[in-house]
């Protein structure tokens, strides 16, 4: 069972061991009907799932990243556009230049209208874009979550990077070893209201509840928003505001990049470490020049293609969304639908000084 920790009554309650949120989960209303098999969900109703049916020529896909300006975004959903024409279909990326969190909304109701099969949303907010995504489902356009969820009654599917949980745990693991365990360190995320981001950083601040980290202390969870300039400038704020900042974790590849930028050109190279989720190519040469030791990622082609076929699947009716349904997803091989409706991609890599050639993307 996959914990899921976004909106703010549950991510209240998330501060707690993650022991305690699986029980809660266990229990919670949000799983998608998966008893009957029959797919039989959410708004509107669902027909059955045929896992034999073949999959649907001609269909129209969108991809609506979190900003088209974010190279990370640009991978997977080129990745997606060029899945779909392997299975006969067609896809476009259209998206705002912010990540900010109603900014998505518009283009949903843009797209209803154009009455694509599916749309796939990195959702820079799981509530903003609720309602026009209820209102394409109810039109029987398919929605498929990736990278960043929505509430979960508003898509069909989540196809989620790796496990949430994984992902904040072995981030501040990471960054203990590279600061032996001890000291200030902060969080340089994307925007407040990233819901990747704030599960990641809530399992973060649980597994920094562990004994082996007492001697690491959270002072400041930053926002970059993002934004390349505005990461970089946050960078700079934390370390003057922290002077005695060890580390710092930022989960964002655009985060991540900024802030090397800004530790490489600066006295705390080499002082403060740095880690988070990066891709291997812009990371490279800040690897390279000894600003970064590791920091992690999935591969973010694997994520778009994964989410075309799974759109696929659902608007030629393989799946319905509910858990325990398999499906094809081409040259990944079958993937089946977890609880509330997640799929997950796979484990992330720790690059560093010594694969990080190996990568390119
Ligand atoms: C940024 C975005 C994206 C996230 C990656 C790791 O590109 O915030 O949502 O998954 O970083």
């Amino acid at each position: 069972m996959t914990i899921r920790l976004r909106a703010p009554r549950r991510l209240a309650a998330a501060a707690m061991a993650s022991a305690l949120a699986l029980s809660l989960a266990a229990c919670g209303g949000t799983t998608k009907d998966s008893d009957s098999g029959s797919g039989e969900a959410k708004a509107g109703g669902k027909a059955s799932a045929d896992p034999n049916a073949p999959l649907k020529k001609g269909l129209k896909l969108a991809f609506l990243p979190k900003q088209v300006n974010n190279p990370y975004e640009t991978i997977v959903d080129n990745a997606g556009i060029a899945a779909a024409k392997e299975f006969g279909g067609e896809a476009k990326e259209v998206g705002p230049s912010d990540a900010s969190a109603s900014s998505q909304v518009s283009y949903i109701n843009t797209l209803i209208q154009q009455r694509h099969d599916a749309i796939l949303i990195a959702a820079n907010d799981e509530n903003a874009v609720c309602g026009p995504l209820k209102q394409a489902m109810s039109k029987n356009i398919k929605i498929v979550a990736y990278d960043s969820d929505t509430n979960p009654d508003c898509r069909d599917v989540f196809i989620n990077q790796a496990s949430s949980e994984e992902i904040g745990r072995s981030e501040v693991k990471l960054l203990s070893e590279q600061i032996g365990g001890e000291g200030e360190i902060a969080i340089l995320s994307a925007t407040a209201n990233a819901t990747n981001q704030n599960t990641w950083i809530k399992f973060m601040q649980d597994e920094l509840k562990k004994p082996e980290y007492s001697k690491m202390k959270l002072v400041k969870v930053a926002y970059g928003d993002d934004d390349d300039q505005k990461s970089f400038q946050q960078t700079q704020g934390l370390l003057q505001a922290y002077p005695n900042l060890k580390g710092i974790i930022s989960p964002t590849t655009v985060g991540i990049a900024a802030a090397a930028r800004y530790i490489s050109g600066s006295k705390y190279k080499g002082k403060v470490a740095l880690t988070g989720l990066g891709t291997p190519d812009q990371m490279r040469k800040f690897v390279k020049d000894g600003t970064v030791k590791g920091f992690e990622l999935w591969d973010p082609k694997n994520l778009g293609y994964l989410a075309a076929y799974a759109a696929a699947a659902l608007s030629s009716g393989q799946i319905t969304g509910a858990e325990g349904e398999k499906f094809k997803a081409g040259k990944l091989g079958e993937r089946s639908i977890g609880a509330n409706g997640e799929v997950i991609l796979g484990p992330p890599t720790v690059f560093d000084a010594k694969n990080i050639d190996q990568y390119h993307f």
